[in-house]
Formats: C-alpha cells, structure tokens, sequence
C-alpha cells in the first residue's frame, strides 16, 4: 500500500512539475511580449516628442533638422527590451520614421500623371479618378458603382478621398500584388518572408532589395495644413489686404501686393504659376504657363509683351521665394491633400510621376545631398537644373515642408524572444501630435 501510495504521488508531482514549468514558459513568453510591446511603444513615443519639439519650435533654414534628429534616436535600449525604427526609400533603408510627403498623394494627383506611371494601364488611372471624384459618371473606360455592382463585388466606389493606400486594391485592376509588390504588409521595410524568395508568402525576388509597387509612389495620409517654414500659417492671398500681404511678406512693394491681390481673384489661377510668368502679365491674366513662349533675359518669359501691366513690377526670386513660403490660395478650413517634400522626394517618384529622366532626377538629388539643411523653398530646384517651366507646371504638388510620417516600429524583449511592431501614422502639423492610425504586427 506504501509502496503503491508513493507511486501515485510521484506521478501525480511530476505530472504538476510538468505543467508548471509549461505555465512558467507561457508566463516567460508572455513577460517577453509585454516588454517587446513597450519598447516598440518607447521607439514611437520618442519619436512623437521629437517631432512635437520641432513643431514648438521650428528652424526655418534647417528644415532638415527634424529628420536628421529622428534618425539619430531611431534604435533604442531599455532595461527591458531595444526599439528599431527604419524605412525603405528607393530600395535603400534609412534610419527613421517614413516621411508621407516622400510621395504623390493620391488625392491631387492629376490623371495625366497617373498616366506616365509604367506599369499602371489606362483603365486603371480611369478607375483610380472614378473612385474618388465624387460624381457617378464613369470616365473613357472607368468604373462607377453600377460596374462594381454588377460583377458581385459587393461594394461600390467611395467617390471621396482615398482614405489609405490600401483602399486602392479596391478599385478594380489594382491588384494587391501590383499595389504592395513585395512589401506584403505596407510598412515600408524588408521583412524576413518579404526576402525568402518561394519559402513563405508573399512571392519576392530574396535579393535583399525591397521592391514595393504603387505603394512606393502613393500616399493617401500625407496632408497639407498651408503652414510656412516657420510654422505659422500662410495668408490667403484671395481674402487679404495688401497691407496684411506686406506684412507677411515684408519684401513686396504695395504695387506688388496689390498686383498679386488682382491676379488671386482669377478663375483658376495658381500661385506657383508666378515661377513662369511674371507678375505684369499675370495680373492680365495670362496666366497659363504653357502659353507664354516668350522668354526674357532671366530665362523667365518676357515682361514686354503688350499684355503686360507696366505699373506692377514683377517679382524677383528672392520676392518670391518669401511669396510662396507665407502666401496660398487654398482655404485650409480643413486639411487638404498633402504636397511633395521636394527635401525627401524619392527618385521613383520624380522619375515614374513627374517622368524626369533619370540624369535629372540624380542631379536634384545629388544637389539635396550637397545641402545638407535642406532646401528652404521650392525655387532651389532652379540651382539644382530642374526648367523653370517645368517648375511652374508641377509646382503645385511641391512644398518643403512635412506634416505626416509613419513610424514602423519594432520592439525586441530583453531576451530577443519576442518582436512586436507598432506602424503609427502621426499628423505633426498641430501640437500635439495627432496620431491617424495605429497598427500592431
Ligand atoms: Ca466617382
Ligand atoms: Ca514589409
Ligand atoms: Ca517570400
């Protein structure tokens, strides 16, 4: 009997050893995940104080500061866990959060430039505009509603703004493995199944280069709130005095300020168009950068021509330079679709969208490594051989300012058992830091 109960009370010991060091371990992992999540949240709200402290208090001829200070705090250690924090930008990974305005956001960009895309046919640009103007008529060979419906898709065009990048995988022909390519879970870095070629999904070429698709040229989240490099907001030149337009450009003559007041109220007029045209013959009203041929000593058109009004003087560069940085045109009652940051504009995007040859595009941005603290207006492509006609066309997708970055980041245990990874996308344009959207991997 002693014998047998001494049997069953060793088995039924070992038996809860078992399960105790089993609970142990799940108690391990789940200790593990716990500080792995910390540490990732560590790495973004590092990265949120960066950005909070650079929008109190902005350096307006540095406007590279801010990505330079959140490279340096991109990796972190804790008692408890390390953060990394990278991005993919042309196949090369860089230390810090994704800058949205390294891209074309997908809400303004205008049809004819969907359509220098390579690899993007017709019917989809048509779909793409489909999907989000906001009527029901279906372009050459889009798709409103009644196309989506009819083919048990289940749902119909949102004829607003694109909300997300992945929102464009519904508009019809956008494939999913043509929007991603090989960055399968839209965080911007290269990730172990994204580089193991067949092994795991998704398919890649397991080069060590990130090849993402669409995704690498589009941005639905990049917003642009019209403030001027030193944070303040920039006047509307339609609904301005002269007097308030000097004073925020304190380089303008009156004549000048009341010549830029005249050309505002035009039907269709855009600022950037003044980079072409002088401001004599566009408060005239000529104003389309593509009709004026005539070209002036400055390379600029010229100012002689019979359209021209003698009595406002035209702007120099260095004028407007301070126009463009304190002045728009927009109404920013709310936030409208973000511009390019000509200071991070990726290659693919200069050469996909804006179809610049690849000379070009490597002058620009082997000009933008020179300055290291960045271009402070747009007009610095001048320096850098971008055509100043070219300049006036597409200026108005261009700025040098940023507001939204999406940090990916990934937190590690103190044991490197656990990894979690946090994708944030952060609006720093007000104080403090608004977060858009929250993913946990
Ligand atoms: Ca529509
Ligand atoms: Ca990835
Ligand atoms: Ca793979």
């Amino acid at each position: 009997m002693v014998i047998w109960a001494i049997a069953i009370l060793a088995v039924i010991a070992a038996g809860t050893q078992v399960a105790g060091f089993r609970q142990a371990v799940l108690g391990q992992e789940a200790i593990a995940r716990v500080q792995a999540r910390w540490a990732a949240r560590a790495g973004v709200e590092t990265m949120l104080a960066l950005m909070d402290y650079d929008t109190e208090y902005p350096e307006s001829d540095r406007p590279m500061l801010l990505v330079s200070e959140l490279e340096n705090y991109s990796t972190g250690e804790l008692e408890t866990g390390t953060y990394d924090i990278r991005h993919v930008v042309d196949g090369v990974e860089w230390a810090g959060p994704m800058d949205e305005h390294s891209r074309m956001n997908l809400n303004s960009v205008d049809k004819a430039l969907l359509g220098n895309i390579e690899d993007m046919t017709v019917d989809v640009v048509d779909a793409i505009v489909d999907w989000r103007d906001t009527d029901g008529t279906e372009s050459a060979i889009g798709a409103e509603s009644d196309y989506y419906l009819n083919r048990g898709m289940g749902y119909s065009p949102r004829n607003a703004n694109f909300r997300s990048l992945a929102e464009l995988e519904l508009v019809t022909g956008a494939y999913p493995t043509s929007v991603r390519g090989e960055d399968w879970d839209l965080d911007n870095r290269l990730d172990a199944s994204e580089d193991d070629g067949d092994l795991s999904w998704p398919e890649d070429s397991g080069d060590g280069v990130l090849d993402s698709g669409w995704a690498r040229l589009f941005t639905a989240v990049s917003r642009d709130t019209g403030r001027a490099l030193d944070g303040s907001d920039r006047i509307n030149l339609k609904n301005s005095s002269i007097e308030s337009i000097r004073e925020a450009a304190p380089s303008l003559s009156a004549e000048q300020a009341a010549g830029l007041v005249t050309f505002s109220r035009g039907n269709n007029v855009r600022l950037e168009t003044l980079i072409w045209v002088p401001l004599s013959q566009a408060v005239t009203g000529a104003t389309s950068p593509t009709t004026t041929t005539t070209r002036g000593r400055s390379g600029r058109s010229s100012a002689g021509a019979s359209s021209a009004n003698s009595a406002v003087p035209d702007l120099t560069d260095d004028q407007l330079r301070q126009v463009l940085d304190r002045c728009t045109m927009t109404d920013y009652l709310r936030p409208a679709p973000g511009k390019i940051n000509v200071n991070v504009v990726s290659r693919d995007v200069l050469v996909q969208i804006f179809g610049m040859n690849f000379k070009e595009a490597d002058n620009l941005l082997a000009k933008r490594d020179r300055e290291r603290d960045g271009f402070t207006s747009i007009l610095d492509l001048l320096d850098a051989g971008v055509d100043r006609q070219w300049l006036a066309t597409n200026g108005r997708y261009l700025d040098v300012v940023s507001n939204v970055f999406t940090i990916s980041c990934k937190g590690r245990s103190l044991n490197g058992l656990a990894e979690v990874e946090l994708v944030v996308v952060v609006d720093r344009s007000a104080l403090p830091a608004h977060v858009l959207s929250y993913r946990e991997n």
